[in-house]
């Protein structure tokens, strides 16, 4: 047994299906903690480094396309990090098989998953496989202060003459 952290991601099909709630109940069953959420627009950018492992895959622009919520014309996904013993293995369980078509039934792909005409796996969630991809997923969709205690090592950067958007 190991205290891990893992990336669950609800994609905008869940997001357009009002699965939200569904699937947060689901996962709520493995007992793991919450510690960092946020919805995210998500880039160009960020949506090929997810997928970076799939570049060579005939449904890689499709891919894209999906998670950035071009399909679903809603542009938002809900990023979660869920930490715990087995947190990997346990979300996976629930989440279920990569093509809805073959994920047991209750799970929450089974349940909620479709292929598309053109062969995309709208599997409603992502969640991480690996310690070492929870590692480069969270890291890619979290800053450091995002998250709740120091899962990782961290630097302190002294930034000058940085502008960001506040409240007006
Ligand atoms: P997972 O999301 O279960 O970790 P993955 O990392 O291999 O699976 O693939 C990422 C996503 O790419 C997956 O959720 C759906 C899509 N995908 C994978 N294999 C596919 C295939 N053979 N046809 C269509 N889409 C696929
Ligand atoms: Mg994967």
């Amino acid at each position: 047994m190991a205290l891990e952290q893992t990336l669950v991601l609800v994609k905008p099909d869940g997001l357009v299906k009002s699965l939200t709630g569904n699937i947060l109940s689901r996962l709520s069953e493995t007992k793991l903690v919450i510690i960092a959420s946020k919805v995210v627009r998500v880039s160009e950018h960020l949506a090929k480094q997810h997928y970076k492992h799939l570049s060579d895959k005939p449904f890689f622009d499709e891919l894209v396309k999906y998670i950035m919520g071009d399909v679903h014309k809603t542009h938002r996904v809900l990023a979660l990090v869920y930490q715990g013993e087995d947190a990997i293995a346990k979300v996976r369980d629930i989440v279920g098989d990569t093509n809805p078509e073959k994920a047991n039934p209750v799970s929450i792909r089974g349940a909620y998953g479709r292929i598309t005409t053109t062969g995309v796996f709208e599997n409603v969630v992502h969640a991480s496989s690996s310690t070492e991809d929870a590692e480069q997923e969270i890291k890619l969709w979290f800053k450091p202060e995002e998250v709740v205690g120091d899962i990782y090592p961290t630097r302190t950067v002294v930034r000058e003459k940085v502008s960001e958007k506040d409240w007006a």
